[in-house]
């Protein structure tokens, strides 16, 4: 890694709303490592003798945030085994804890460049999240119980992260519900206008 901060750009959205596949394009356009909080979580839940194995499932599967120590945590040891400069944060950060959290461990370490928001109705994410469930993704929150609840967190906690980014002027606000290309290119015009 250079000497320079890590540039980090924060992608947000409700369940469903395209923030990986989205990711994947910006990964396979732009010079970003793609780092989904989520999917650390999972794997993090997976790896035999961990500690947080129980406690990670029945917080994904209830649609609760995890403690941020937890997930920061994945977030630091990821970017530094990364050795690259620049990433995508995924689904992150989703409450006050976990911006809090942030703040205290990452803040000034990195360099925070915008919010990525995918705007995305409601029953589009539904729809699109449970079929994925139906065409085997395996995650065990990918069912219509679970959704109302990350849905319902969506809401409650994660909306006022984005407001307060919004009020901070940091937020560039993307239209998530037409198809994956549409969406990319105003994705691509995002990066470009900020220098990527
Ligand atoms: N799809 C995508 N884009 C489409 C488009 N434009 N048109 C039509 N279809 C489109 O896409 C979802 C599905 O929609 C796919 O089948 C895709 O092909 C299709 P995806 O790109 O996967 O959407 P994404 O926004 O990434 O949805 P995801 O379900 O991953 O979002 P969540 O925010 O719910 O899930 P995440 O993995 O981030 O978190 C899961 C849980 O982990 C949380 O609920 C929480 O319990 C926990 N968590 C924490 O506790 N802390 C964290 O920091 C992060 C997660
Ligand atoms: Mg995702």
């Amino acid at each position: 890694m250079s000497s320079a901060k890590p540039k980090v750009v924060f992608v947000l959205g409700g369940p469903g709303a395209g923030k990986g596949t989205q990711c994947s394009k910006i990964v396979e356009r732009f010079q970003f490592e793609h780092l989904s909080a989520g999917d650390l979580l999972r794997e993090e839940r997976s790896r035999e003798g961990s500690e947080y194995g129980q406690l990670i499932e029945e917080y994904i599967r209830n649609g609760k945030i995890v403690p941020v120590e937890v997930t920061c945590s994945l977030l630091e040891n990821a970017m530094k085994n990364s050795g690259k400069s620049r990433f995508l944060i995924d689904g992150f950060p989703r409450n006050q804890d976990n911006l809090d959290g942030w703040n205290r461990q990452m803040s000034d370490k990195t360099e925070m460049q915008f919010v990525l928001f995918f705007d995305c109705a409601e029953d589009v994410c539904v729809k699109r999240c449970l079929g994925r469930g139906q065409s085997g993704s395996g995650r065990s929150d990918d069912n219509m119980e679970s959704l109302k609840k990350r849905i319902q967190t969506y809401n409650n906690d994660s909306l006022p992260i984005i407001k307060y980014f919004e009020n901070a002027g940091q937020v560039k606000r993307i239209d998530a519900s037409p198809d994956a290309d549409k969406v990319f290119q105003e994705v691509e015009r995002v990066f470009l206008a900020n220098g990527f």
